[in-house]
C-alpha cells in the first residue's frame, strides 16, 4: 500500500516508519510512506503556511495553495487514490471502516495544523474525513498515525500471519478475556487470596473448558464495560447461557 502524506511535521511519522510491526512493514516494502509538506510549496521568502479566517476569530488555518500544492504532488506520486482528511469534523474511525480502506492500494492522508483548513479545500480535493474520537489534539499527525497503524495490522503478511489476526476477528466486537504468564501466584500483599493466583481452569490443560471460559470472561467484560459494544452483537444460545452463568458467578 502507497500512503501519500501531507503534513508540516513529516518527521512525526518515524513513530510507524521505524518502530515495531509498522517500521517491518516499511522496510519490507509492503507499505510505502511518500512525505509531501506544504511548506516546501510556499513562494515567499518566510515560507508562510498559515493565514487569517475570514470573518475574524482566534486561530488561523492552512494557507490553500501550498496544501493543494502538496495534494496534487503527492496524487502524482500515488497514482489513483482517496484523499482523506483527518479532522474533528469527520466520521469516527472504526475497525470497519478499517477493513474497507485496508484493499486500496493506495491513499494520500491530509493531516491538518492549527485551527484546519479551508472549506473549498475540503470540497475540491477531500475524499474522506475522518477522526479518531471525541477528544482534542494538537493537528492531525497523530490521528493519521493511529489510521496508519491499523490499517498496516490487516495487509497480508505485516502481522506474524499466525493466530494473532484470526483471534482478533473470532472476538470481533468483544473485549478482550483476561490474560496471565509466569508465575502462577504472585509474592507479596495478598498472598494465598484468590487475587494473586491465576485461574485454576488455564491450568487445567482442559482446551475445551479453557475455550468456554474465555468466551464467557470476553462476553461478561464488555458487558461490564462496554454493553454499546455487546448491544451491537447477535448473541447465540451459547453465548447467552455464558454471559447469565458470569453475572450469576459475579455475586
Ligand atoms: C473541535 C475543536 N476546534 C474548536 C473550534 C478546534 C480544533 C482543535 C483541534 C481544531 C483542530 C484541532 C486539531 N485536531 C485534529 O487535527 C484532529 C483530531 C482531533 O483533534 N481529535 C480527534 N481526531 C482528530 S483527527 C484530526
Amino acid at each position: 500500500m502507497r500512503i501519500g502524506i501531507v503534513s508540516l511535521f513529516p518527521e512525526m511519522f518515524r513513530a510507524v516508519s521505524d518502530f515495531g510491526i509498522t517500521g517491518r512493514a516499511v522496510s519490507n516494502g509492503l507499505i510505502e510512506l511518500d512525505f509531501f509538506n506544504p511548506r516546501d510549496y510556499t513562494t515567499d521568502r518566510r515560507q508562510t503556511v498559515d493565514d487569517k479566517p475570514y470573518g475574524g476569530g482566534p486561530g488561523m488555518l492552512m494557507k490553500v495553495r501550498p496544501v493543494q500544492k502538496a495534494i496534487q504532488d503527492a496524487r502524482k506520486s500515488t497514482g489513483p487514490a482517496r484523499v482523506i482528511y483527518l479532522t474533528p469534523q469527520g466520521m469516527p474511525l472504526s475497525q470497519e471502516t478499517l477493513g474497507s480502506l485496508s484493499t486500496d492500494s493506495a491513499m494520500i492522508l491530509l493531516s491538518g495544523r492549527y485551527e484546519g483548513i479551508d472549506e473549498r479545500l475540503i470540497e475540491q480535493e477531500v475524499d474522506l474525513e475522518l477522526s479518531i474520537g471525541d477528544y482534542v489534539l494538537s493537528g492531525g499527525e497523530l490521528a493519521a498515525m493511529v489510521l496508519i497503524d491499523g490499517l498496516a495490522r490487516l495487509l497480508p503478511g505485516v502481522v506474524g500471519d499466525d493466530e494473532s489476526v484470526i483471534r482478533d476477528s473470532f472476538y470481533d466486537g468483544l473485549l478482550d478475556y483476561p490474560q496471565y504468564t509466569r508465575p502462577e501466584r504472585l509474592e507479596g500483599e495478598d498472598e494465598g487470596s484468590e487475587q494473586s493466583r491465576v485461574p485454576a481452569v488455564l491450568l487445567s490443560g482442559d482446551h475445551a473448558a479453557i475455550a468456554r471460559w474465555r468466551v464467557k470472561q470476553a462476553l461478561g467484560r464488555t458487558w461490564e464495560r462496554r454493553p454499546d459494544l455487546l448491544a451491537r452483537q447477535v448473541l447465540d444460545d451459547e453465548a447467552k447461557q455464558l454471559l447469565q452463568e458470569y453475572l450469576r458467578e459475579k455475586d
